[in-house]
């Protein structure tokens, strides 16, 4: 007879000199990450954004979606699609980031979807605030998290599930908790988890649960494997870890000049370059991004531009809410023929920043290394049609 541990094994880092495996290509090739060149947009277009996709896209029909608010509350109840769109009506622009971006960088490496620096992008989310209709449930005084469920099925390190994930009940009653429907003004598109799922400003992506069916209200801590085993800080398998939840702060680098076809490496003229990314932080506003040019020996401060609305409501017909997404910043670069190593290190209020150095961890997640852009400055055109 056969068990799904056949299938599914335990978690494992790479040997020192073991390269990507085909499941790890089949991983990376479901699950895209943004273009780098992709920065430039304040808004990512939606078929840029990244994905990450656990299981399989479920089979939704929206007519027939529901949403169950369930456990610890007075009053539980169903709502459909229709239901929640006649709701109060919010837009926010927010920068989502996978809390396994940079992994397939770290040495050793945790094997598993590999992120380079590019799981990452911004969007406006269009639904309706949770506090309220979890305020209309009625949730008891002795909640303590608060559960989220999709409709996607599988199985992962031998457990089979639903994706769920658990938040604490403080930050679920948060007002800029968006159940959302749209994405950039369209409806949700079934990768990002149509027709209904949810954003949570500021936390790593694995919170923003997708394919929505049910809230259910705990009166302890869930304890269900994507909080419970999957997304923690260790340092080894025994250790218990601390959960991962918000996004530490990173600046990226748009890479300057055109790009090898096979290295991704850039090559780029002598002459002012104006370098320039997006920095972000789920923690607080960020408040300093610094360049290098030449591999972290030195640091100069970018310019931050100012986010171009003011945080405000969101309300339709009005900005959307910028606070949770990345800002541009810009400097200027005078590149000299030869080899540099660009990188862009972001601080945000609360006063944290970017390592040189790997943060490291069993699972490769929160890790917010410095993203290294190497560029050959080339006086002339290289020679053609080689
Ligand atoms: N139901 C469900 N929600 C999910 C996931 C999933 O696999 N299933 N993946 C999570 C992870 S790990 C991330 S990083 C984000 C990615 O969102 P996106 O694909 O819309 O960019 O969705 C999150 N929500
Ligand atoms: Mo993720």
């Amino acid at each position: 007879m056969s068990t799904v541990d056949d299938v599914s094994g335990p978690s494992r880092l790479a040997e020192p000199e073991e390269g990507i495996s085909v499941e790890e290509l089949a991983l990376a090739a479901r699950n895209h990450a943004l273009p780098l060149e992709a920065l430039r947009y304040d808004v990512t277009p939606t078929g840029l954004h990244y994905l990450l996709i656990h299981y399989d896209i479920p089979d939704l029909d929206p007519a027939q979606h529901t949403l169950t608010i369930d456990g610890r509350v007075d009053r539980p109840m169903t709502v459909d699609l229709a239901g929640l769109r006649a709701r109060p009506r919010v837009t926010r622009r927010v920068t989502l980031e996978c809390a396994g971006n940079g992994r397939a960088l770290l040495t050793p490496r945790p094997v598993s979807q590999p992120w380079l620096t590019e799981a990452v992008g911004t969007a406006e989310w269009t639904g309706t605030p949770l506090a309220p209709l979890l305020r209309e449930a009625g949730i008891d005084p002795d909640a303590v998290d608060v559960v989220f469920t999709g409709a996607d099925h599988g199985v992962e390190r031998g457990v089979e599930q639903d994706y769920q994930r658990g938040l604490p009940v403080s930050e679920a009653l948060r007002e800029e908790i968006l159940l959302a429907y749209e994405m950039n003004g369209a409806p949700l598109l079934p990768q990002h988890g149509a027709p209904l799922r949810v954003v949570v400003p500021g936390w790593y992506g694995m919170a923003h649960v997708k394919w929505l069916r049910r809230i259910t209200v705990l009166d302890r801590e869930f304890d269900g494997y994507q909080n419970a085993v999957a997304y923690r800080l260790r340092a080894h398998p025994e250790d218990p870890g601390v959960p991962v939840t918000r996004i530490e702060p990173r600046a990226l680098v748009r890479p300057p000049g055109f790009p090898d076809f096979m290295s991704r490496a850039r090559v780029l003229r002598p002459g002012p370059c104006t370098v320039e990314g997006r920095a972000w932080s789920g923690f607080a506003p960020v408040t300093r991004v610094e360049v290098t040019t030449d591999g972290g020996a030195t640091w100069s401060e970018a310019t931050l531009d100012p986010g171009t609305v003011p945080a405000g409501s969101g309300v339709d017909g009005q900005a959307a809410d910028e606070r949770w997404a990345w800002r541009r910043w810009r400097y200027e670069w005078t590149a000299t023929p030869g080899r540099h190593t660009l990188g862009a290190r972001a601080t945000d209020a609360s006063g944290r920043t970017q390592p040189v150095e790997q943060p490291w961890n069993r699972g490769g997640f929160a890790n917010n290394l410095v993203q290294w852009v190497v560029v050959a400055v080339v006086p002339e055109d290289l020679p053609a049609g080689r």
